[in-house]
């Protein structure tokens, strides 16, 4: 076996939804803390995307280093290469190189340059007029006839995109080269049958369209979230830790006092951070007193209050003012495929909205480009204020929808939504409700 043999897995990634907000990058870092804590080897929290200014904030204030940043997932060949496959360099003497073949126990073995270049294959079958001619076989490996018409991957190659054509193909074994030609190493055709040496541990959401690309291809051990339940069926059991409560860093702060642990100082901090970002600063009809008892104890642990979290986070230059639209809309924003409508919701928290108002031709420009681009009945864009307590709606697309929406339509074309702060507890179910 060439890897992932039992438990051994490679790497467990602990990941939140796209477009990331600081609930599920903070419950992410804090649960890959949690896990490394009760033992459990190669854990690591990503980012999804770019790490937004005020998750950055956040790990500033408290002397951390962020999660590191991934655009995707995907399992490349690069992932699969079997370590045990041993590259044969082409200045070794010929024998050496034959002995080791034939300890190795496989078929071929590829031969690299001293500057690391693939040379070919090294097998038996092309070193039959070599024994023939009896020649001497201390001549260097690179001298001898190898063989050279198999198919070479690319490190960078998606394992999905080569798959077929591997099973298909008549050898066994791949060499594998990166973006200068240098050789990796093998990847062996079984490898493509076998699941990717990566698990996952899906936080803050449960449906694979907002996780981070490639979520789909990585078996999911485990889900801490607090949203509703879209996850498919599974093969195997997995821990499945669910809440209605305002954050899902509240359900990680709750773990860590169920495994008798408190969190360190900065990591405390950092769930207290998610947790109110999440709330609103517990004005958001999502807040539980589950979640007002939990940031009690996390301003304890971590030295640090819930209101200058917030303060500090809300100091960091708004959405509007710091990104671009494009950035602006795709922030914050979450795909749902619901009775035959595919939508997209993106919401924002401002509190001046002179600056919404101002960039309102762009924004619905940006919100018709999401929508043609991945081929939505509609997309909108909420913008709460969440001191004042109420959003705003900008929405494009699906007509029959629009229509049917409960809220009076105010200045600039938007829909007026008093007391609505919540897009998954508030907006989403009023969406759903007007879906034919
Ligand atoms: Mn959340």
């Amino acid at each position: 076996m060439c890897y992932n043999s039992g438990m051994e897995f490679r790497k467990i990634y602990v990941c939140g939804h796209r477009n990331p907000d600081c609930d599920t990058i903070m419950s992410a870092y804090a649960l890959a803390d949690l896990r490394q804590r009760t033992g459990w080897q190669n854990v690591e929290a990503l980012c999804p995307g770019r790490l937004p200014p005020r998750a950055k904030w956040v790990f500033d204030h408290f002397g951390l280093q962020p999660p590191r940043s991934r655009a995707d997932v995907y399992v490349r060949v690069r992932d699969i290469v079997c370590p045990e496959v041993p590259i044969l360099p082409a200045d070794q003497p010929l024998i050496d190189s034959l002995r080791m073949l034939e300890s190795s126990g496989e078929s071929s073995l590829p031969v690299a340059a001293a500057d690391g270049a693939f040379l070919g294959m090294l097998s038996p079958a092309k070193l039959l007029a070599l024994f023939i001619a009896k020649d001497d076989l201390t001549i260097p490996t690179g001298r001898a006839p190898l063989h050279r018409e198999m198919s070479i991957l690319q490190s960078d190659d998606r394992v999905h995109d080569v798959k077929a054509m591997a099973i298909r193909n008549a050898h066994n074994h791949f060499p594998v080269v990166d973006a200068q030609g240098r050789l990796l190493g093998t990847v062996l055709k079984r490898a493509f049958a076998e699941t990717p040496p990566f698990r996952m541990i899906l936080v803050d959401h449960n449906e694979t369209a907002q996780g981070i690309p490639g979520v789909d291809e990585i078996p999911v051990i485990e889900v801490v979230d607090h949203h509703r339940v879209s996850f498919a069926p599974t093969a195997e059991p997995i821990r499945y830790t669910a809440d209605v409560v305002g954050s899902t860093c509240t359900i990680v702060a709750r773990m860590f006092r169920g495994a008798g642990l408190r969190p360190s100082k900065q990591i405390a901090g950092v769930l207290l951070a998610g947790l109110v970002s999440d709330t609103l600063l517990f004005l958001s009809p999502t807040t539980t007193e589950a979640d007002r008892t939990i940031a009690a104890w996390l301003e304890r642990l971590s030295g640090a209050t819930a209101k200058e979290l917030m303060d500090g986070m809300m100091s960091v230059g708004s959405a509007l003012t710091s990104l671009t639209p494009a950035q602006a809309v795709d922030s914050d924003r979450k795909s749902y495929a619901e009775s035959g409508y595919k939508f997209s919701l993106a919401q924002l928290e401002e509190s001046n909205f002179v600056l919404f108002h101002r960039q309102l031709d762009a924004l619905g420009a940006e919100l018709e480009r999401v929508r043609t681009a991945e081929g939505l009945d509609f997309a909108a864009l909420l913008v709460t204020d969440p001191l004042r307590g109420h959003s705003e709606l900008l929405f494009r697309g699906a007509e029959t929808v629009r229509r049917a929406l409960p809220w009076r339509v105010g200045a600039h074309g938007l829909f007026n939504l008093p007391g609505v702060l919540s897009r998954k507890k508030q907006l989403l179910p009023e969406v759903l409700s007007c879906l034919p």
